[in-house]
């Protein structure tokens, strides 16, 4: 005859526990259980052994060891083996069948306020987990129940005889699930308490919006990759930072030059190499007065990058891939910017910075020798979602080998393979869809998050022409009132040279005008003008992120003094759209890794 089954039960939440210990009890199994468990099965009046009648100890400790016994666990892990077997018969132990165990309420107990260190280490629970491990790992013989609300149908099938091999396995992944659950929270809590603030977690004062705490920032098994050195940084300024730090990484590997970003809503708003700037391009940029901008070309970098789009930049974030020097320190420091990450600072340029917004501008160093792990992941929606990382390299010597169009074209130009090098590595950092527009090694346009790809390449090549028309002689020539700063210079240089002047009402022409010398307010540009000046914009890349659906996007590009185009091919009107380019006397380059990044 088959020997009675046994079963074991110690469990916190006591849902549904009477209704099991019945159904059990109907089908001939033995009941062990630890101390309260027992209590309440007996007290209902079922017959119920208390564990030590296997174990011959007591619960010791007020309860810290209540089922830690080999008894208990040898009982449980044996396997159908003559060795197991034989190892149980010789200490008189009988084999487990059934586990069912549900653990301390340590979620509970620290989500509560002021809970003290002391009273979350009671509810560690050590005896239900091995428990649990343990029947989950022999699932090949043990049926692990820890989810109340699987004892129903556990009853329906024990009533049929044996628990099937694949209800077993289900019930061994819950309850890896469980512990692993558990574990999470208990290392979340002392990674809050022992870790500090800022070396492996960082608490932030609230998420993408103010009302959406708490907030965090974690690694696990390490530190944080970077060191607040000043502010405090918020939820999207760290969005911003490690998409904008790589990109920088990448750019400054790739092309051999100091690289810096500037990022506005995780996306760029413009990035650069430090290809050295005409005396032109230092007064459009706005740096035309700072000492020293000549020798360092990172602050040359970080001033493409902020000049790019100047619109878009107000309240960057901005990565550099090289030590911040006091050049590029005095071009952030009077710049409306949230925050900077770098791998280190100049002690001067750190001073600097740290004076800005009264002490409160973040700024973090990054450890550059961080790799990322290889798989990332999210939640979304209580869904979470697991990737490799995007660590495919962008290089001017391997990404744009293959010329489609025109048919034995010459080798490009360095120039042009450094500017298709910036775009595809900045549409690898943007939110998708993105179509990028590169001169000079800089972002001049960028189209980011539009759900079409004719939106993107319309919306970064307007930005393109509207960096061009900065560069008219109208536009460097404005004069200005007394007293208008920065940001107001961009706004009333962005109406002028984004055609949205004259403006139509009263007050908007008052406002637009206060901001130039009594008599001067530049006169609008001319549809003649405007075309006559950008058909002057000449040997422009584009980069996008995927393949052109449609030829209306070469066309657009075209008209923006575009002569190179990288993209993926896979479109069924690929055909159509080589033929355009060449038609159009672009050079259509087959860029094959497609950089959707969201
Ligand atoms: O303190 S413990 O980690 N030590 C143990 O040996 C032990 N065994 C089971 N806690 C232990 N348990 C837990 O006790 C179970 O995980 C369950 O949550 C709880 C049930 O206790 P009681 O049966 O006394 O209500």
């Amino acid at each position: 005859m088959a020997s009675q089954k046994i079963a074991i039960l110690s469990v916190y939440d006591k849902t549904g526990l009477l209704d099991l210990a019945k159904g059990l009890i109907k089908n001939n199994v033995r009941l062990l259980a630890s101390g309260g468990t027992a209590k309440l099965i007996r007290e209902a009046g079922f017959d119920v052994e208390d564990v030590s009648a296997i174990t011959n100890a007591p619960e010791m400790l007020s309860g810290r060891v209540k089922t830690l016994h080999p008894a208990v666990h040898a009982g449980i892990l044996a396997r159908n083996l003559a060795s197991d077997e034989k190892d149980l018969a010789d200490q008189n132990i009988n084999k487990v069948d059934y586990v069912v165990c549900n653990l301390y309420p340590f979620k509970d107990t620290v989500a509560k306020v002021n809970v003290t260190i002391p009273e979350a280490v009671e509810e560690i629970d050590i005896g239900g987990v091995t428990l649990i491990r343990a029947a989950a790992k022999n699932h090949s013989r043990v049926t692990i129940l820890s989810d109340p609300q699987d004892y129903p149908s556990f009853l329906q099938e024990l009533e049929k005889g044996d628990i099937p091999v694949e209800t077993r396995q289900r019930y061994a992944l819950k309850a890896f699930e469980h512990t692993a659950d558990y574990d999470a929270a208990i290392a979340d809590f002392f990674r809050k308490q022992y870790a500090g603030n800022g070396v492996q977690q960082l608490s932030l004062r609230y998420g993408a919006n103010p009302h959406q705490k708490p907030a965090a920032a974690f690694v696990r098994n390490r530190n944080l990759p970077f060191k607040v050195l000043g502010g405090s940084p918020g939820y999207i300024n760290l969005l911003d930072c490690l998409n904008a730090w790589p990109l920088v990484k990448e750019l400054k590997e790739a092309l051999g030059l100091p690289a810096a970003a500037s990022f506005k809503h995780v996306s760029p708003a413009g990035a650069a190499i430090g290809v050295p700037l005409t005396e032109t391009e230092r007064k459009v940029y706005m740096v035309d007065d700072i000492a020293g901008i000549e020798t360092s070309a990172l602050a040359q970098a970080y001033a493409r990058a902020r000049g790019a789009d100047r619109m878009s930049s107000f309240g960057d974030a901005i990565a550099l891939s090289d030590v911040c020097d006091v050049a590029t320190a005095k071009i952030i420091s009077r710049e409306v910017s949230d925050g900077v990450i770098a791998p280190g600072y100049e002690p001067e340029a750190l001073e600097i910075l740290k004076k800005k917004k009264g002490g409160k501008y973040l700024v973090l160093q990054m450890d550059e020798t961080y790799e990322p792990p290889s798989q990332e992941s999210r939640t979304v929606y209580g869904v979470t979602l697991t990737q490799g990382r995007n660590d495919v390299k962008i290089s001017p010597t391997e990404s744009f080998n293959t010329v489609i169009r025109p048919k034995n074209s010459p080798q490009l130009s360095d120039s042009a393979l450094r500017d298709l090098t910036v775009a595809t590595i900045a549409v690898k950092y943007t939110q998708s869809n993105s179509v990028c527009y590169a001169l000079n090694g800089q972002i001049i346009g960028l189209g980011a998050g539009q759900q079409s790809r004719i939106h993107c390449t319309r919306l970064a090549g307007d930005k393109a022409d509207n960096w061009w028309m900065r560069f008219h002689e109208r536009t460097l020539s404005i004069s200005w009132a007394k007293g208008v700063k920065r940001p107001e210079k961009s706004n009333a240089i962005d109406m002028l040279c984004s055609g949205q002047v004259p403006p139509q009402s009263e007050f908007e022409t008052k406002d637009y005008e206060r901001s130039f010398a009594e008599g001067s307010v530049p006169k609008p540009f001319s549809p003649e003008e405007r075309r006559e000046w950008l058909s002057k914009l000449s040997e422009v890349a584009v980069s996008s992120d995927a393949f052109f659906p449609f030829v209306d996007n070469v066309y657009r590009a075209a008209r923006s003094g575009v002569k190179y185009i990288a993209a993926p091919t896979g479109s069924q009107n690929d055909g159509a759209v080589f033929d355009t380019a060449e038609n159009l006397g672009i050079t259509f380059i087959e860029q094959r890794t497609r950089l959707f990044h969201h």
